[in-house]
């Protein structure tokens, strides 16, 4: 040990029993001092004579929540962790692994070359390492269905979702639940116990259950899983268990581990990890700035946006306070919110129980007086400036001091929404996606004379209802919309050349969107922002509109659909486009796919640079949140400004000066550098 090794494991023994406790905060991740000090401790128990038994345990919220992610793609430092788990699991005397909080990923499997396990109720216990983009690379694909058996090791490395300790106990792997405060001593009480036992044995233990599993698996989630490489290569080594003998399994293991960790999707998905963690980080504000109490809601619009808006807080036992202009539509509000509970209820997510006490905390109402005692009053009305202006003005006489007032507007000025009032300060944008108590991205709009805790607490909030909140400035669309504006602008400079929406959706979707540009227009709305003049026809989609082409609510849009809204290609779409087509003497071509990624995703880029140095967002990890937990971007891309360091910024620019756009600064600037952001 070098002296500049931070003392992060420290051993004490209690009779004949030593316990060696991991404090590396956070979450004990497994630095390279941990394993240092893992490797030190566990050397010196066992060449200690009076030491029977070792419990390992951890100080701090949780036992040891994995690898350090922030240590990967580095140069190896300290020993290696395979070497360190191998001399655990070789230890002559009993080695007890005490758990709670989270046992994940590395922990887990640091845990299970422990001999026995003991965890507290409360504890969970999982390998999540799919989730990055990763396997368990550290024998966990091969200790593990030793343990459980096939069926549950292929679900918990493929899924990667923990279990609760209750669970995991009936699987086996965990041997015996601790109190819930008294863990440390009755690990050493059931360490002491098992002196006479001796280490149980954990390589030559048979992999048992059915094989026929990992089939069905991949056949459910086939959805899910598009495009992803990692869940695959998990249920490939758990397969391999079930043949190889132990040390070729763990070959395997290695293999397709190393495999991945040098692959594209997992250093998206580890860039995604800790974006999401500073996207929470706001700029300039200090970390003790004092929160606002936010102990009532008000939601302005019984709509699809007020409702979904209403039903985050009420989730999580905060009293909402819902106002409409009409009782009609109040109560049709009300009657979707209680029936989407219900929905959920008949899913097995809630007890009805809980659903009658979450529909008791929602006050519905008619008057906007309703909201003088709420701490945040959110307004999600039509997207109209006067409207909303005239909702400000009223809430600044209503509302009580300090109450954060907040517009769910997707691109209008909240600055200017913010004049309307005499507390500017008070005044920011909640900008949720719908449906709003689905999707969890939270764009919050920081106006100009926002107050820095009104800002805080809004995106303390957001995280409290479940969302993943990213700060955003006062532009037209804020982060996401606004990138969404050239990318749809050239999807229809396409259709006038030569392609169709098939072809440019097909693109979209192998790119891993959940869908295209056409598909997302015809789910949201042909018309949204429409002029509404059947006569005014002065683009593709004011044909398509003045025709009742509405999208799949009037069953035709870009597309035809049946009852069932299936979509399939329209000839009258066709013949709309060849009109225009004509009208406007465009020669019609051939457009190749990768034309239509250089014209539609690569403006996004461009956007996005325009958005960063304008200050628009925070950072670029801001942005690939953003398209990440808003609009489905493919995690494993890694969101739009990372993938343009994949793709590489000065291909981008090159393309992108080929089709004639003009170059965001920035965005030449790290082309140049050859850089991503
Ligand atoms: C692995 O183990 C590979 C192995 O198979 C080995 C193969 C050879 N490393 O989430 P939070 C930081 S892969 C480094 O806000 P919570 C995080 O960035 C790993 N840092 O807290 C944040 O930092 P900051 C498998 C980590 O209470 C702070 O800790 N394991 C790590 O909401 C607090 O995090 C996983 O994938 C890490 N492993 O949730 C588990 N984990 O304050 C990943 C966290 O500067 N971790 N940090 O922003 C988690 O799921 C959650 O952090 C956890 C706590 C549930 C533990």
């Amino acid at each position: 040990m070098s002296e500049d090794t931070p003392i992060s494991v420290t051993m004490e023994k209690d009779g004949e029993v030593a316990v060696i406790i991991v404090n590396n905060p956070p979450v004990n991740a497994l630095s390279w001092h941990v394993r240092q000090g893992l490797e030190d401790h566990f050397a010196a128990a066992l060449s200690d004579d009076s030491v029977k038994a070792i419990v390992l345990r951890c100080a701090g919220a949780t036992f040891i929540a994995g690898a350090d992610i922030s240590e990967f793609g580095k140069p190896p430092r300290g020993p290696d962790f395979n070497a360190v788990l191998n001399s655990i699991e070789a230890a002559s005397k009993p080695v007890v692994a005490a758990i709670h909080g989270t046992a994940l990923g590395g922990g887990l499997e640091t845990a299970l070359v422990c001999h026995y396990r003991i965890a507290v109720p409360s504890a969970k216990l999982g390998v999540p390492e799919v989730k990055l983009g990763l396997l368990p690379g550290a024998g966990g694909t091969q200790r593990l269905p030793r343990v459980v058996g096939v069926e549950a090791a292929a679900t918990m490395t493929s899924t990667g979702d923990p279990l609760p300790a209750a669970k995991a106990k009936e699987l086996g792997l965990v041997d015996e639940l601790a109190g819930e405060d008294s863990l440390a001593a009755d690990a050493i009480a059931f360490a002491r116990a098992k002196i006479a036992d001796g280490p149980r044995p954990t390589r030559t233990r048979p992999v048992f259950g059915e094989v026929a599993v990992i089939e069905q698996l991949k056949a459910a989630n086939a959805k899910r899983w598009r495009g992803f490489e990692a869940p695959y290569a998990n249920l490939a080594c758990v397969e391999a268990a079930t043949r190889l003998p132990f040390d070729e399994g763990l070959a395997f293991e290695r293999e397709q581990f190393m495999k991945l960790m040098f692959g594209s999707q997992s250093a998206a998905q580890r860039h995604i990890f800790f974006a999401e963690r500073q996207a929470a980080k706001i700029d300039g504000l200090p970390k003790d700035t004092k929160l606002r109490d936010i102990k009532k809601v008000g939601v302005i619009g019984a709509g699809t946006m007020g409702g979904g808006i209403s039903m985050n807080f009420l989730q999580k036992g905060i009293p909402v306070t819902i106002v409409e202009m009409a009782q009609d539509a109040l109560d049709r509000g009300v009657g979707v919110i209680r029936k989407n509970y219900d929905a959920s209820a008949a899913k097995g997510r809630y007890k009805p129980e809980q659903v009658d006490q979450m529909m008791g905390l929602l006050t519905p109402t008619l008057g906007l007086e309703a909201l003088a005692d709420c701490d945040l009053i959110i307004e999600a009305v039509y997207e109209n400036m006067d409207v909303k202006k005239d909702i400000f003005g009223k809430l600044d006489t209503i509302a009580k001091p300090g109450a954060i007032l907040a517009s769910n507007t997707s691109y209008l000025d909240i600055d200017e929404i913010a004049t309307a009032t005499s507390r500017p300060g008070d005044v920011l944008g909640m900008h949720f996606f719908s449906p709003a108590n689905v999707m969890k991205l939270l764009e919050v709009v920081r106006g100009e004379k926002t107050a820095p805790d009104a800002l805080a607490t809004a995106m303390a909030i957001g995280k409290k209802i479940g969302k993943v909140a990213v700060v955003a400035g006062v532009c037209d669309g804020f982060i996401g919309n606004r990138m969404l504006k050239p990318r749809q602008l050239e999807a229809m400079n396409l259709l006038m050349e030569g392609a169709t929406p098939a072809q440019v959706d097909k693109v979209h979707v192998e790119f891993g969107m959940p869908m295209g540009p056409f598909q997302m227009s015809d789910l949201a709305g042909v018309d949204i922002g429409w002029h509404r003049d059947p006569n005014r026809i002065e683009s593709i989609r004011d044909a398509l509109c003045a025709e009742g082409r509405w999208g799949q609510k009037k069953q035709a849009g870009f597309y035809d659909y049946d009852e069932k809204r299936t979509p399939s290609e329209s000839a009258r779409v066709t013949e709309i486009i060849e009109e225009f087509r004509k009208k406007s003497g465009v020669e019609k071509r051939e457009i190749t796919d990768q034309e239509i990624i250089e014209r539609t995703l690569y403006p996004m880029v461009n956007e996005g640079a325009l958005i960063l140095s304008e200050g628009k967002a925070q950072r670029a990890s801001d942005i690939d949140v953003v398209w990440i937990y808003g609009y489905g971007w493919p995690v494993y891309r890694g969101g739009p400004m990372f993938w343009a360091g994949l793709e590489g910024t000065d291909k981008i620019v090159a393309a992108l000066e080929g089709h004639g756009f003009e170059i965001a600064p920035l965005l030449k600037e790290k082309a140049e550098a050859k850089t991503g952001f």
